[in-house]
């Protein structure tokens, strides 16, 4: 490693002198300009003289191993591009990505941006079910899948009149496709070029991205091609991507760290990034590290406890000294895990904390700021966050005391509404501030402290689960009457799902019968949204109005102050 010092000035000086022209400037987009994301990764970062740099070295679960330059990653790109001209595909069209963390998924992504569409990334985990709520919301035209996860695609298609091209990425001819499936093998099509890439702008839609609220259906996050100019800048700031770093960032592009920093932030830096398509385990994860020689990683605090739990021990058996940048997101980042990765890798974990709807990071510990263990940091400069009164939402300006964290609109990566629901969209909004929907406090020294969801969104290993959709799922089963699902303590996940059930009549309470209603939920959802545990109950609390209130659930399983229970309808 050459250079140790941070892109970024320190804090206090950067803040004053901050603008986002310093982005606009480095990337060469004046305001009015085309500005295409496939464009800005790929063919650009190849004019600039680092075509044959690594893009991507990618690892299979068996051990395989494939490498592509930024020059093979820009014809690649483009020959997916092409492909989708050809199939008769026009910009503004939602391409879905339903697969593993292959090459296909990443290169897909800017393949689909490069010729105009809308690219809707899915995670492969997800159950017919998830599925088709999310493809039917967005009237998708077209999904790239691999062979494993055709049943899922043609177990609902014919509730998707509208998906007319199944694409299998890894086809092998053995059974034979049926009608909409089309066969397209990356490695083999002719690598296109030269492409017509759309001239896309600021405004127009670039990515859409499904994240889980209280009530209602997942809601598709509308990003615009106008998000690189955040994403750039705080992969640059935050993240501290050199020219000669190694990164690796091992978030599913299914969830939007995986696409801001996966692929858009590490990109559009010209950065060399590692991809490891296996399930977790520590000594896997330790061996990447030491064979790649990653230096910058991004993770997350789930993936964090579950590496401590393997004990210091285990990391001290692999040659990590590579690593000289670590960053987490997703979820409150532990004091303890802090300190343990500074014993551990003789580095601290750097929390950032964002969501799907901001984009990009927006309040941060930077490389060289002073970490104090348990807090998320401070506001990225260029984003005016603060915390807001739960009532009047007026900034509050007493040291420590708790509000609803809110930032001042305008933010380049900021969505721009949720797909066919600008109802609940400006709803985010009140007296100027976007309403991040979690709860902190700002200490002396501007530091910003977590403290909780304002809603019932269920956090299960950094991924957001809304319990409406498990509730739905838990209806459609035979013996249950009524539902109620939230999160309980877990000391690896944070929180995992827990259902409370009411049962229909001459339906018994049986081990059998829970395992039953488990697996069905997991069946037609995803694993993450299963319950891990299930209570029958006789009734659910409820307020007058015969809503359920899933906090008065909560409180019990966290030992906390129930609160004003006086809308309660019913005894528990
Ligand atoms: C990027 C991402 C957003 C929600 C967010 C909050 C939680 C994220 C956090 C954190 C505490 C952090 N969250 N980072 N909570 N500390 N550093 O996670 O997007 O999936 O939309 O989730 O995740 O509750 O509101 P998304």
């Amino acid at each position: 490693m050459t250079d140790h010092k941070p892109y970024m000035k320190p804090y206090e000086e950067e803040i004053k002198t901050f603008s986002w022209d310093i982005s606009k400037n480095e990337l060469g987009y004046k305001d009015g300009d085309v500005i295409n994301i496939g464009e800005y990764c790929t063919d650009r970062i190849c004019r600039m003289g680092k075509g044959e740099k690594l893009a991507l070295i990618w690892e299979g679960y068996t051990g395989e191993e494939k490498r592509y330059t930024f020059n093979d990653m820009r014809q690649l790109t483009n020959s997916i591009a092409k492909y989708l001209t050809e199939l008769g595909i026009k910009p503004g069209e939602r391409v879905c990505l339903f697969m593993d963390k292959v090459p296909e998924l990443y290169f897909g992504f800017l393949g689909v941006l490069k010729m105009g569409a809308i690219v809707q990334p899915l995670f492969s985990a997800f159950g017919p079910e998830s599925l088709l709520t999310r493809l039917q919301d967005a009237g998708t035209s077209a999904i790239f899948t691999q062979k494993k996860h055709l049943p899922k695609v043609r177990n609902i298609l014919k509730d998707l009149p509208g998906l007319n091209h199944i694409i299998v990425v890894d086809d092998d001819g053995v059974k034979p496709l049926r009608e909409k499936e089309t066969a397209f093998n990356m490695d083999k099509a002719e690598r296109v070029d030269s492409f017509d890439i759309y001239p896309s702008k600021a405004e127009t839609p670039s990515v859409l991205h499904y994240t889980s609220g209280t009530t209602g259906k997942p809601k598709g996050a509308q990003h615009v091609h106008y998000s690189l100019i955040s994403q750039y800048m705080t992969a640059k700031y935050v993240l501290d991507i050199k020219d000669d770093d190694i990164y690796w960032c091992t978030a599913d592009p299914g969830w939007v760290t995986g696409t801001s920093y996966g692929i858009i932030g590490a990109w559009s830096n010209g950065a060399t990034q590692c991809v490891l398509d296996a399930g977790f385990k520590s000594e896997s994860w330790y061996k990447f590290i030491e064979k790649h020689k990653i230096s910058m990683w991004y993770s997350a605090p789930t993936a964090i406890r579950a590496l401590m739990k393997d004990g210091t021990e285990t990391a001290k058996k692999f040659d990590l000294s590579s690593l000289r940048h670590l960053a987490s997101v997703g979820e409150p980042l532990n004091a303890e895990a802090v300190i343990w990765s500074k014993e551990a890798f003789g580095i601290m974990f750097h929390d950032t904390f964002w969501q799907t709807e901001t984009g990009c990071i927006v309040v941060s510990n930077y490389p060289g700021m002073k970490i104090k263990p348990g807090s998320m940091g401070k506001p990225f400069p260029g984003i005016e966050v603060t915390v807001v009164d739960l009532k009047t939402s007026v900034p509050i300006e007493k040291k420590g005391v708790v509000g609803m964290i809110a930032i001042k609109p305008g933010w380049p990566s900021m969505i721009r509404t949720y797909w066919n629901n600008e109802i609940t969209y400006k709803s985010k909004f009140q007296n100027g501030w976007y309403l991040c929907g979690d709860r902190a406090s700002i200490d002396e020294e501007g530091y910003f402290w977590f403290v909780g969801r304002d809603d019932d969104v269920i956090n299960t290993g950094g991924h957001l689960v809304g319990p409406f959709e498990i509730e739905s799922a838990l209806l459609e089963h035979p013996a249950v009457a009524e539902s109620a699902a939230i999160g309980k303590p877990d000391p690896i996940n944070m929180e995992v799902v827990k259902a409370f059930i009411t049962l229909k009549p001459g339906f018994d309470q049986t081990k059998m019968l829970e395992l039953e209603i488990m697996n069905f939920v997991r069946k037609k959802l995803s694993a993450l949204a299963m319950p891990q545990e299930i209570e029958f109950v006789d009734t659910l609390p409820k307020t007058r109005s015969g809503k359920i209130m899933r906090r008065v659930l909560r409180a019990q399983e966290w030992g906390e102050e129930i609160g004003d229970i006086s809308t309660l309808e019913n005894d528990m």
